[in-house]
Formats: C-alpha cells, structure tokens, sequence
C-alpha cells in the first residue's frame, strides 16, 4: 500500500471534549491552516474559534461534509463526532444516525477523494459483560450492551473493511473514560470523573453517578492526545491492528479517584447515588491490556492517576481563585 502524505486535515467533533483539544494540538503540528474544524455546535473556546478555519456541518449529511472537503482540498479526517454512552441509552435511534450514517458518510467521502487517512476512535464501550473485565485483551468478545457500544464496534469493523477492501488507511484507538478540564464531557458514562474534580474546587462536595467501588480505565487529556496523534503518524508497516488499539493509561475505581482528591483537599466528601449509568459501567472494562498499541506503535502514556489529580486540581483551582467560572459538571 502506497502512503501516503498528511497535508490538510478535517477534524469533525471538534468542539467536544475530546476534539476541541485535539484540533489545537493539531494545528500546532500540521500549522493551524491545515487543520479545518467543523461541528454542529458554536465553538467553545476563542482559541477554537480564532486559530484557524471553522464550519458548521452535520456528519450524517454527506453534502455538508463534501463542500467543506472540496473547498479545502482535505486529505486525512479526524472523525470525533460521536453520541455516548448514556445519551445513547436515551435515544438510541439518533445515537445510530450520527455514530452509523456520519462513519459511513466520512468512509465514503475518504474513499471518493482517495485520502491518505481516516482516524475514527473507538471506545472501551465496545467490550460487553461476556469480555474478561480484568486487563482487558485487543482481540476478545465485542458483544456490547448499549447502542454506542454497537455503534462502535461497527465502525472498527467497518474501519477495518474499507483498509481491506479499499485500500484506505483507517486507524482507530479505544478511548478509556477521558479526564480534562477545559471542555466538559457530554453524556458519557464516565463523566462523573471529569465532573468531581469541578465539584470539589467548588463546593467540595461531589454526588457520585456511580458506586464507590466502580473500577474503570482512565486516561488524562494530555495522553488521549498524544494516543492520537501517536497513531494517525505512525508507521503502517508496523501495524498489524488498525481500527481497534485498546489504549490504557489508568485503572481506578470512584472510590480511589475520591481518595485522592481528598489528599489534597481534606474537607472533600464524596457519596454515591448510582443512577441508570451504573447497569452501563458495569459491562465495560476494569483495565485493559494494551501490548498492541505499545508494541505496534510505541504508546507509553505519561500521568497516572496521582500526576492527573494534582494537575486537575491545580489548573481548576488557579481557575476558581482567579473567578473564572467553573462550570457545574455531568
Ligand atoms: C462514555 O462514557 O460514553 C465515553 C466512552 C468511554 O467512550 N467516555
């Protein structure tokens, strides 16, 4: 397979947690004129917004996408645009729209225009009850219970056919739960990691969506970043997986990440009101083995849950002190 040359990059998703973040890492690297942020929601951030192009597109609606790819001469896409775990449970219909019709949309659009790459992520969601809990393989049962889940294991299948059949190079990582402070999470299951550091800068006190002893993969933005990026350029050659790395960083429970915002600010309190979220976290991973990404493409993440923690706090309490407005989370 001939690879190749990144040049001008369309970022989808990219006013979401993840991608807000993203589409400026990528700009630093690609220069910010090259990377084309597009999203269905006004951007959060003036760095979004003023650092480079930006348009309102909807994913599932091939036109849209198609002019802004035209008009830029786009090679590679980021695919983050996505509905979660628990708004997904709520409606499952339009979580199948936009994560089914917008992968095939992006597939479809990236093989017409013979792009030199597709990066659509993938999650832990895509494992189910019948899958070891406990590190986790790449390769084991995808048998998920929620629709994203289905949503996601479909577009690794899928990511993995247009490689095969196509030739079109598509990767994909599956993101553990992500933990960042500068744009919140929307309607995942493992929000109530993001939203207890806000809450303890704030009020010191954080009701729990899910039990104290709820073990989960996590990872700090600044991995989930570099997972990324790591991938979109690494070798083909070395990759035997495509569409489907487990990426671990951490693995802690409510309990123990409660803990450890407690060390630093002694008066926090935490309680647990586990809600419909809990039945979901209940089927996904505890952690998970990653020798795949670390062997194919060199993933080594950086923070673990401690270095996360007094980095979290330390930005959102400059925040807090400074009285910029920390918002109220999941
Ligand atoms: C969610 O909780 O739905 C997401 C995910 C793990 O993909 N954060």
């Amino acid at each position: 397979m001939k690879v190749k040359e990144i040049k001008r990059i369309l970022v989808t998703g990219s006013v979401g947690q993840i991608g807000s973040e993203l589409t400026l890492a990528l700009r630093e690297r690609f220069g910010a004129e090259n990377v084309v942020a597009t999203g269905r929601k006004t951007p959060p951030s003036d760095a979004l917004k003023n650092s480079g192009p930006f348009y309102f597109i909807d994913v599932a609606k091939r036109e849209t996408l198609e002019e802004v790819v035209r008009k830029h001469n786009i090679d590679t896409i980021v695919h983050m645009a996505a509905i979660l775990s628990a708004v997904g449970e709520q409606n499952p219909m339009r979580c199948w729209d936009v994560n089914i019709n917008g992968t095939l949309v992006v597939l479809e659009c990236a093989r017409e225009h013979d792009m030199a790459r597709v990066i659509i992520p993938s999650s832990i969601a895509a494992f189910g009850p019948e899958t070891p809990r406990d590190r986790t393989p790449n390769d084991t049962i995808l048998k998920p219970r929620t629709m994203y889940g289905v949503t996601k294991v479909a577009g690794e299948l899928l990511g993995d056919y247009y490689f095969r059949k196509y030739g079109l190079d598509v990767r994909g990582l599956r993101y553990p739960g992500i933990i960042s402070h500068e744009t919140l999470p929307g309607g995942g299951t493992t929000d109530f990691a993001v939203a207890i550091y806000f809450e303890a800068v704030r009020n010191k006190r954080y009701t729990c969506f899910v039990r104290e002893d709820t073990r989960l993969p996590m990872m700090y933005m600044p991995d989930c970043i570099k997972a990324t990026i790591d991938l979109t350029v690494a070798d083909i050659s070395k990759l035997k997986h495509h569409s489907d790395f487990n990426v671990g960083a951490m693995s802690f429970s409510a309990g123990e990440l409660a803990a450890s915002i407690k060390k630093q600010i002694p008066e926090f309190v935490c309680t647990y009101e586990p809600d419909f979220r809990q039945a979901i976290a209940d089927t996904w991973p505890m952690s998970l083995d990653d020798s795949a990404a670390r062997e194919e493409w060199g993933w080594k993440p950086a923070f673990d849950l401690e270095a996360m923690t007094k980095d979290m706090l330390d930005v959102l309490g400059r925040r807090y002190r400074e009285g910029k407005v920390v918002v109220l989370g999941a």
